[in-house]
């Protein structure tokens, strides 16, 4: 018989090519939110696959850009931290986009790390097959990938045979977590997260990238309802204006589509308060990043 093998994986790239799609697909769960808006991911997040044979403990990461302000700053350290102490990274590019600058910079990085890179190209499904071949040639002259694997994180196809090329790469290695354990968060952090993918849904410009979300309060009620009551924290009374939206639309909208994700997550009813305030320029002050959730002492 075989050892059981188990490791940590780390998926980075631009923002916005598919590494919380990946995420969520291998874990079988929606454990990090998703969008069509860059910058999505603020936090590394742990998700665990387990088989009889191994665990693979992924690290989602905030997508590489050039940061702007503190969050920003977090956001790409985060991403680099992410990078020490694996045993194998996933470089994820999108095969509908052209090689840029961005990916550049992250490559040159990547020529530092100790554990085997592999290129994975995603989004497989928006290019027809022949294009593969010049991504594969254009990538593989910049730098030496371990494997090159094309999948498609949304139509699940290539996937499963990541899994297995990745299972073969990991060490023998205990069980870190149990069977039924599929991230490393705690509940109220994905609850949070869920009502800020509602915003990034349903805002645009510089909305998505304004909005905080904190849980002040989380527990049963006497109707036998999970009673949540949280704060949508944007950074300026205009930005309050289009949450809130005109007769309070817009707030309603993302407490009727966050609670039936949250409901999901939970598996029971759930009574959703949101509240908004507005804390000027917080993303480029320390002390409010700390209390949003954004500490550096998590990387
Ligand atoms: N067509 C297609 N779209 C995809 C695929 N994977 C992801 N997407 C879409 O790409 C967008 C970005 O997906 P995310 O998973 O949020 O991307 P990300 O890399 O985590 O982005 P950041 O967190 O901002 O760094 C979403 O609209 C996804 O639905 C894919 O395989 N095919
Ligand atoms: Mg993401």
């Amino acid at each position: 018989m075989s050892e059981h093998k188990s490791g940590f994986v780390a998926i980075v790239g631009r923002p916005n090519v598919g590494k919380s799609t990946l995420l969520n697909r291998i874990v079988g769960q929606k454990i990090a939110i998703m969008s069509d808006k860059a910058q999505t991911t603020r936090n590394k997040i742990q998700g665990v696959y387990t088989t009889p044979e191994a665990q693979l403990i992924f690290i989602d990461t905030p997508g590489i850009h050039k940061p702007k302000h503190r969050l920003g700053d977090f956001m790409v350290e985060t991403a680099y931290s992410a990078l020490r102490e694996v045993d194998a990274v996933l470089f994820m590019i999108s095969a509908d986009q052209k090689r840029g600058k961005g990916d550049d910079f992250i490559i040159e990085r990547l020529k530092n790390v100790q554990s085997p890179v592999y290129l994975v190209i995603n989004k497989i499904d928006k290019v027809h097959p022949d294009e593969l071949l010049g991504i594969i040639e254009d990538y593989s002259s910049q730098m030496e990938f371990a494997q090159v694997v094309p999948i498609s994180a949304t139509e699940g196809n290539n996937v499963e045979r990541l899994m297995e090329v990745l299972v073969d790469e990991m060490p023998e290695g205990p069980q870190y977590f149990p069977d039924d354990q599929v991230t490393d968060h705690p509940e109220y952090f994905i609850v949070s997260e869920l009502i800020r993918e509602k915003v990034l849904f349903l805002t645009r410009d510089e909305v998505p990238h304004s909005v905080a979300v904190v849980i002040d309060t989380m527990k049963r009620n006497e109707n036998n309802k999970i009673h949540i009551q949280a704060t949508i924290i944007v950074e300026r009374d205009s930005q309050k204006g289009i949450i809130i939206g005109k007769g309070g639309k817009m707030l309603k909208d993302i407490g009727t589509k966050a609670r039936r994700d949250i409901e999901n997550l939970l598996g029971d009813k759930v009574f959703l308060e949101l509240w908004v305030k507005v804390q000027k320029d917080w993303r480029d002050k320390r002390v409010y990043l700390q209390d949003f959730g954004y500490r550096q002492d998590e990387y």
